[in-house]
Order: structure tokens, then sequence, then C-alpha cells
């Protein structure tokens, strides 16, 4: 009886996941080099949540950018956030938004397993494992 009750307790306190993240992976790269890391956010809760930050321990630097369109030529630049609605996905894919990580410290080698944090205004801190993959994609020219 005390056990089920325990289990009751935790069915119910159990937190649903606010933010959950669907299918990341990061595009294979070199040292010194520079990469991208795409993946789907789902926002499963009935508010707005922002995701304002993307920390790892193998670049120089990583943020948080968009694609945009200037005539015929494409480029990206730094965004200080990214608003994900209620009860929907954001998708970072290439030509479109995406977690930038420079100055990489080490290769990114296929199917290589590198771990991030991404910070959420509302769901907090949260880890994500990656998996490297290869695309194929005209590179992009950046703008700073
Ligand atoms: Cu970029």
């Amino acid at each position: 009886m005390k056990l089920l009750f325990l289990v009751l307790i935790m069915l119910i306190s159990s937190p649903e996941e606010k933010i959950k993240i669907k299918d990341p992976w990061l595009r294979i790269s070199a040292e010194g080099q520079s990469t991208a890391l795409f993946m789907k956010i789902e926002n499963t809760t009935d508010a707005a949540d922002t995701l304002y930050k993307v920390e790892c321990d193998f670049a120089g630097r990583v943020e948080i950018h968009e694609t945009y369109q200037q005539g015929e030529m494409m480029g990206m630049r730094e965004v200080p956030f990214i608003v994900i609605s209620p009860k929907s996905t954001f998708e970072l894919k290439p030509r479109s938004h995406h977690i930038m990580v420079i100055k990489l410290k080490k290769d990114i080698k296929k199917g290589s397993q590198e771990d991030f944090t991404l910070y959420f205004k509302q769901a907090g801190k949260l880890k994500v494992k990656t998996t490297a993959q290869e695309m194929q994609m005209p590179k992009l020219e950046h703008k700073h």
C-alpha cells in the first residue's frame, strides 16, 4: 500500500518536459573551422519560451544565427534569441536559423557525438547530445 502511494506520487509529480529537442545534428567540420548545429525545438507548454544561449566546451564561441537574403546573396548573422511559440515546433535547419559553432577546438567527424547546453527562459538549462553528419550545401557568407 505504501509502495502504491509512492508510485502514485511519482506519477503525479513527474514533470512533463516543457521543451523537447528532436533530431539534433551537427555538420562535420575540422579544428579551427566553424560548423552549425540543427534541431527541432518543440514547446509543449501554453506559454512562449525563448532560447537565448547555447554552450559547448569544444568551440571558441557559440552563437544563434539567422539566414537572410540580400538580392541574390544569402548571408547569416547573429540574433540575440529565438522565440518558440506555445504548442509549436521551431525548426533550426540549413538555410534558416541555426546554432553557429565557431573556432572548433577539435575535428568533428561523421558519427561523433557531441554535447551542448541550451538555455531557455522558461524551461531553463537543457543538455543535448548531437550526432555529426555530412551536409551538401553551398557555403554561406558570414556578416559580422
Ligand atoms: Cu551562421
